[in-house]
């Protein structure tokens, strides 16, 4: 199985994030515990180098699974099911500026936050059709490129909108893109969904991507979920991607970090 771990390309508030700050010096250590490749929290890819991202990354021997694109809500405000059309415009924009640096990294991007919460006096299903509106002008944006989309289900307190596999795969359908999938987060799913590993077999080849924390959101194996019963599942769905750490940088982001991957190591 490969293993990476989320970094921010610049400073983020989202706390689950592990690595923040000096980008070199933590793709250096993230190299060194043997993770694979590095998933990206870009808010913006205008602020990104890539020239310069490419040469940290290569030489360390790390590429580029996934880029997370939550920054974009969390400190911009843009959201696919605002009421401000405006700003659904905006959000789909800046998902696809995502699209040449995905390309060139051969990296999924991430719909997570990004998909926004339904605002006072909207309607759900006026929010289900923006977001399948939004999903859609993303997906024709990339086709011919080669980059696909994972949207998250993601548990109840942070959206009204798709926590669970099921709802996802009824939105796949809904989307009907073929490069639309799903991005499936142990953290979320043991909030939302009834059996972790039934919910991996139903989604099958739409994972698109895949987070991995414990029930705690701490570093695998802080907790009580079982990954060597979630990964022998998820491995069985012909999942050959990446099982990303998204967790909380605690105690310290470099215990975490090292713990987490000794763990998934152990049981796969
Ligand atoms: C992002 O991948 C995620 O899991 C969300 O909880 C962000 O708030
Ligand atoms: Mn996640």
């Amino acid at each position: 199985m490969k293993f990476s771990v989320v970094l921010s390309t610049h400073a983020a508030a989202f706390q689950a994030v592990a690595f923040k700050g000096d980008f070199e010096a933590n793709v250096g250590k993230i190299a060194g515990w043997g993770y694979d490749g590095v998933e990206l929290a870009v808010r913006d890819p205008k602020l990104v180098n890539a020239g310069e991202l490419e040469r940290v990354l290569s030489s360390h021997d790390l590429v580029v699974p996934a880029i997370g694109t939550g920054q974009a809500w969390g400190e911009e405000g843009l959201s696919f099911t605002s009421d401000d059309e405006a700003v659904r415009t905006a959000a789909v924009d800046r998902i696809s500026s995502h699209i040449p640096l995905a390309g060139h990294l051969d990296a999924v991007v991430i719909l997570g936050l990004i998909r926004g919460i339904t605002p006072e006096g909207q309607t759900h299903e006026r929010s289900m059709e923006y977001l399948v509106e939004a999903i859609r002008a993303c997906a024709a944006a990339a086709a011919g490129t080669g980059v696909r989309f994972a949207l998250e289900p993601m548990n109840r307190y942070e959206t009204d909108l798709i926590h669970t596999a099921r709802q996802g795969l009824d939105l796949i359908e809904r989307v009907g893109a073929d490069n639309f999938g799903l991005l499936l987060d142990t953290f979320h799913m043991n909030i939302e969904e009834a059996l972790i590993e039934d919910s991996i077999r139903a989604v099958g080849d739409r994972i698109f991507h895949f987070h991995v924390a414990d029930s705690n959101r701490w570093y695998p194996g802080a907790g009580h979920l079982d990954f060597r019963a979630i990964l022998e599942v998820l491995s069985g769905t012909g999942y050959r991607g990446f099982v990303s750490g998204e967790f909380m940088p605690l105690p310290d982001p470099d215990v975490a970090a090292e713990r987490g991957i000794a763990h998934l190591r152990s049981v796969t």
